[in-house]
């Protein structure tokens, strides 16, 4: 059984705040790292980002970014690269894509009762059998209970994590939230470091939180999820 679970929020490219974040965290031996997906895109760095995650042994999960430059270089989704990925995608090297096609939809830790995914799940189906698509996209969920990403959604929707009834336990990144956002049964890691934000990660089993703020803003985003 792993002493320790470090989990870390979206990265984004952002190469230089991940490696102050594990000079923070000074992982010991033993401890599994878990990145949450969204390693790549918008940031200045993809392709380091993803060699240090190789360096320190990190398993990492798939974000809809991942999944989106998987699926153009598999076969026929070119149509839906914009320019950021095809930076990302032509950035990268054999070795970046192999970590990529190795990442997980989700990973479950027995011995904290925790899930880690990418976006979320739907409440009230089981996590386990919920599908790719959605659980790397998840943000919100309308009132018929079918999740979709808040760009898509009617007023009224609320985020899947108020609406999450555990156990287990689930850790995911993909919505922005100014500060890490918590629930009883859910926790939210992505503090949009590549908006100018914060890099955040969290230390299980005492779910310690250990941050670094972003050198700056590498992309303009929308709005942030307060
Ligand atoms: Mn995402």
């Amino acid at each position: 059984m792993p002493e320790r679970i470090i989990a870390i929020g979206d990265v984004h490219g952002c190469a230089l705040e991940l490696e102050r974040l594990l000079i923070q965290l000074s992982p010991r031996a033993g401890d599994r790292i878990v990145m949450l997906g969204d390693l790549v895109n918008r940031g200045p760095d993809s392709s380091r980002v993803i060699e240090i995650c190789r360096e320190i042994g990190a398993m990492a999960l798939m974000g809809n970014h991942e999944r989106r430059l998987l699926r153009a270089r598999s076969g026929s989704r070119w149509r839906k690269l914009d320019d950021v990925d095809m930076r990302t995608y032509s950035s990268l090297s054999p070795a970046d894509w192999a970590y990529i096609e190795k990442m997980q939809l989700t990973i479950y830790a027995r011995s904290f009762d925790t899930v880690f995914v990418h976006g979320g799940f739907a409440p009230g189906r089981p996590w386990s059998e919920q599908k790719a698509r959605d659980v790397t996209r998840i943000q919100v969920v309308d009132k018929q209970g079918r999740g979709m990403k808040r760009s898509e959604a009617p007023a009224g929707c609320r985020h899947w994590s108020e609406l999450w009834k555990g156990p287990p336990f689930v850790i995911y990144g993909h919505s922005p939230w100014s500060d890490v956002r918590k629930t009883e049964w859910t926790m939210g890691l992505d503090t949009g470091c590549v908006y100018g934000g914060l890099l955040s990660a969290v230390i299980l089993p005492e779910r310690r939180i250990v941050q670094v703020k972003a050198l700056r803003p590498y992309y303009q985003t929308p709005q942030m999820w307060r």
